[in-house]
């Protein structure tokens, strides 16, 4: 029976993934934990622990205490954010990481934990990118990811912790909003067309990224971690995506749907330089020859639920 530990759980992934988890599993055998608690499902539909990942102590006594064998790092510090706070982002991203890979250690644990596009820099293949390939990224954030799955294969390959992760894209979703990422812009567009029938993008009009909805994202975690271990090649992390699409896309999708819809811009240069420093589009055919990776929302697809979901909500 699995028994899970999600560390930032109340983020843009965990509020979900917790939700999921605890629907497949049983809302006992998913502990949430994160650096404090709040009125949200995620944190009152289930056991929630205060965990500062960066307390080794505190990560371990509630790893134990609920005698987890499964640990789902998602705490983490985004790229605009870890951009702005360089050093802090290094503590956190990858303190807290170290501390979560030894907790996984001591206590024979499967883990998870996403890598993202931002692994990738300038000088890697732009599109369709390799899941094998040159990675140099130019920002903090990207220095983290790739560090990261440096070390999360480290503890694969000398102490058998069965380590997997995920190379996401920019995951829009309605539950939780983003904080401090460059794809922000792709979830806040549906807030604001909901909300008022226009939005100002900080991201160039022709600037495209690798997008997935959120469901996408969560049904990847699942099916990777229930994966047959023996056919895993790579591990940390596969390339996954669902649509290549930049402002202007999502733009003409809305309007699809928000007849008048009005898009305008206003380049924000610090996230316009992350964004295109990352790759227009990769391939994410290792995570289908491995495990079988699938999705089910295409961009229109998304927009339509994403607004109804919205207009629900708001
Ligand atoms: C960010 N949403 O913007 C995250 C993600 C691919 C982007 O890693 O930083």
């Amino acid at each position: 029976m699995k028994r899970i530990l999600i560390t930032g759980a109340l983020g843009q992934i965990g509020s979900e993934l917790t939700l999921k988890l605890r629907e497949i599993y049983g809302a006992d055998q998913v502990v949430a934990t994160d650096i404090k608690k709040n009125d949200s499902e995620a944190a009152q539909s289930g056991p929630f622990e205060t965990v500062d990942v960066t307390d080794i102590k505190q990560m371990m006594e509630t790893a134990k205490k609920y005698k987890v064998d499964t640990i789902m790092h998602l705490a983490a510090l985004l790229s605009a954010t870890a951009e702005a706070k360089p050093v802090v982002a290094w503590n956190l991203n990858m303190g807290g990481l170290m501390n979560a890979l030894e907790t996984a250690r001591e206590l024979k644990t499967q883990f998870f934990t996403p890598s993202s596009i931002g692994a990738f820099g300038p000088c890697t293949p732009k599109h369709h990118t390799p899941q094998d390939t040159i990675m140099r990224p130019t920002t903090m954030y990207g220095v983290n990811k790739v560090a990261g799955e440096l070390l999360a294969d480290y503890y694969y390959h000398k102490y058998g912790v069965d380590t997997r992760g995920l190379r996401f894209p920019g995951l829009i979703s309605y539950v939780a909003l983003p904080g401090g990422g460059t794809t922000d812009y792709a979830v806040e567009i549906y807030y604001e067309a909901v909300k008022h029938g226009r939005y100002t993008s900080y991201i160039e009009k022709g600037t495209f990224m690798d997008m997935m909805y959120m469901p996408d994202a969560l049904r990847a975690i699942i099916d990777l971690m229930e994966a047959d271990s023996s056919r895993l090649k790579h591990r940390n992390a596969f390339n996954v995506t669902a649509m290549s699409v930049a402002p202007g896309d999502i733009a003409a999708s809305i309007a699809n749907y928000i007849p008048g819809f009005e898009m305008s811009y206003r380049v924000d240069p610090d996230r316009q330089r992350i964004a295109e420093s990352w790759p227009d589009s990769i391939d994410a055919s290792a995570a289908r020859e491995e495990w079988g990776f699938t999705y089910e929302y295409d961009l229109d697809k998304m927009t339509q639920d994403m607004i109804e979901k919205l207009r629900e909500k708001l």
